[in-house]
């Protein structure tokens, strides 16, 4: 008789070979640990004001907050700060002072609603927020075990908030740039609390520790052969939003790391991008796909070409990532910036977030595909699994990517049920796309097994909406999915409604009442009436079938 065994997983690694990585370090230590030898080169250029910030200024700087963050505000280790800014110096000095407090960050977008910032305030447990006026007000006036909330801004003077620059730093002083780590430092402390909703239902604070970033900045920029060559002589574009964890980490931290110039925009716009890049000599530009469509389309109209008219022969390297991006764009794109290399980084959040990037951005580079997402990272292990058995397979086979190595997230906070089932018993973390690796390593992502929709590159969760959609005493059940729009540029929240007895809510008092709660980005587009909302017997939706009916609808 034949004995079972387990089969070993079929492992893909990286052509890089595995380096060793310090991991161990507080963040804030890692990514400034070559101060001394770019100590008075730029660090941080405002983009709409021209203001630069030296790498010693922003390690001075970031030292004298947390010292008032700790002394004037009792921040310590463990606690949580909410950082609810668009990209501004302000937002790296904050990130960096919590994180020599010992505190954790969570980010959230300041175009939020009061009640999603409500909702991330109340399950982070935040009890300080880092905030500008256009988003101030959206905040509520206590934190989540009732004492006021403590809210510093870093623009206006507004009473019961205390100043970035008047308050806060200038209460410190050059003795304070001496701040010591709290002796319990362990690197295994959460510094970074982003949102995300992984593969189902809400979003849920994921815990990135010291360990698991700065291993994912090592697998990006360290190294003989550092998968990303960046030097301090590069200037890394930050049009990408900082609270989100592609901005964070690929940008800001590995920038850091490697010594090199971030120009900050506060929010993307092409003109405003091009004129930025002649003018700084941008060499390295971290996008997202609507914004490579934008680059590639300009002058398409009749309007006037903002990019052709700029000088753009300093870019060397264009990251696309956060959604998928065909070979024809890609094509369409270098046609307009021939001297620049393309390629993909495939993140998300839970993953650290880099399960792979484009070996052409090597300092020794690969010969890469056009529509690939790149290779996994090294000192990383990707498995492809087929999702109905979680059999391990093979090259060119469509399965679930999983990713496991020491970047990955610590789990979700307060969620051990939905940590065990992102991350399993061999810690390998589950994420839901699904994809092949080719005979030369490189990875492909071919369709979504989770429920998240994605518009330009952003998370909108269903079951987010779902939740918002049922406690309207008109509608007796809902579902949304996601109905591809133009490619680049992402789906759109569409919902399925079954109207409670007796209800005549039409489709406009739906969207109005969803777009009162909810960001831009995750309004309900439009509204189906059904009988009932298909469902398997567990009560889990049934999502395929919806984007069937979808489908159908848009053939008729
Ligand atoms: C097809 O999107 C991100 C992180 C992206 C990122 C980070 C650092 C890209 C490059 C980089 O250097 O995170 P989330 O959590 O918002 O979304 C994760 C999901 C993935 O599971 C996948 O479905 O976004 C999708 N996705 C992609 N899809 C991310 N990158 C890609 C990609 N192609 N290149």
């Amino acid at each position: 008789a034949e004995v079972a065994t387990t089969p070993e997983p079929i492992i893909f690694r990286s052509k890089l070979p595995d380096i060793a990585i310090t991991n161990t370090l507080p963040l804030h230590r890692y990514c400034f640990e070559r101060l001394d030898s770019v100590s008075s080169r730029p660090c941080l250029i405002d983009g709409p004001t021209a203001a630069v910030l030296t790498y010693a200024e922003v390690d001075a700087l970031s030292r004298r907050l947390a010292a008032a963050l700790r002394r004037v505000l009792r921040v310590r280790r463990g606690a949580v700060v909410m950082n609810l800014l668009r990209n501004s110096a302000e937002f790296v000095l904050s990130f960096f002072a919590a994180s020599r407090a010992g505190a954790a960050v969570t980010t959230a977008n300041p175009a939020s609603t009061p009640h999603e910032v409500a909702a991330q305030l109340a399950a982070s447990r935040a009890t300080v927020v880092f905030t500008e006026s256009l988003a101030a007000h959206k905040l509520p006036p206590h934190a989540h075990d009732g004492s006021p909330l403590t809210v510093i801004l870093i623009d206006d003077r507004r009473d019961g908030c205390l100043h970035f620059w008047d308050d806060l730093l200038s209460s410190a002083g050059d003795e304070d740039e001496d701040i010591e780590e709290d002796p319990e430092f362990d690197p295994d402390d959460v510094v970074a609390l982003p949102y995300s909703s992984g593969t189902t239902g809400l979003p849920k604070g994921v815990m990135l520790t010291h360990r698991s970033l700065s291993t994912s900045v090592a697998q990006q920029v360290d190294g003989d052969n550092p998968n990303i060559a960046l030097t301090e002589h590069d200037v890394i574009l930050c049009a990408l939003p900082l609270f989100h964890i592609y901005s964070l980490n690929t940008i800001m931290m590995c920038a850091l790391r490697a010594g090199a110039a971030i120009v900050l925009m506060r929010r993307f716009d092409l003109a405003d991008m091009a004129e930025l890049v002649e003018k700084h000599r941008i060499t390295v530009a971290p996008l997202v796909p609507p914004i490579v469509v934008a680059v590639a389309k300009s002058g398409a109209g009749d309007g006037e070409d903002v990019v052709a008219k700029r000088d753009l022969s300093s870019v060397r390297m264009v990251l696309s990532g956060a959604a998928p991006m065909g070979k024809d764009i890609e094509d369409a794109f270098m046609a307009k910036l021939p001297d620049a290399v393309l390629g993909q980084g495939y993140g998300m959040t839970e993953a650290g977030p880099v399960l792979s990037m484009s070996l052409a951005f090597a300092k020794e580079p690969f010969k890469v595909k056009s529509g690939a997402c790149g290779t996994v990272v090294r000192n990383g292990e990707l498995k492809v699994v087929d999702p109905g058995t979680g059999k391990s397979l093979g090259r060119n086979q469509n399965g679930e990517i999983c990713i496991r190595g020491q970047q990955i997230m610590k789990g979700y906070l307060n969620d051990p049920e939905a940590t065990r089932n992102t991350i399993d018993a061999d810690r390998w973390l589950h994420t839901g796309d699904i994809g092949f690796v080719d005979d030369d390593d490189e990875i492909f992502i071919v369709d979504r097994l989770k429920e998240i929709i994605k518009y330009r590159g952003f998370q909108v969760a269903p079951a987010e909406l779902e939740a918002l959609l049922i406690t309207h005493p008109s509608i007796a059940d809902a579902a949304v999915v996601g109905e591809q729009i133009e490619p680049e540029i992402g789906e759109i929240p569409v919902a399925f409604v079954a109207r409670s007895q007796g209800s005549d809510i039409s489709e406009d008092d739906i969207k109005q009442f969803v777009s009162k709660e909810v960001i831009y980005y995750k309004k309900i587009r439009k509204v189906f009436f059904v009988d009932t909302i298909p469902k398997a017997p567990s009560g889990k939706i049934l999502r395929k079938e919806l984007r069937k009916q979808l489908q159908q609808q848009q053939q008729d």
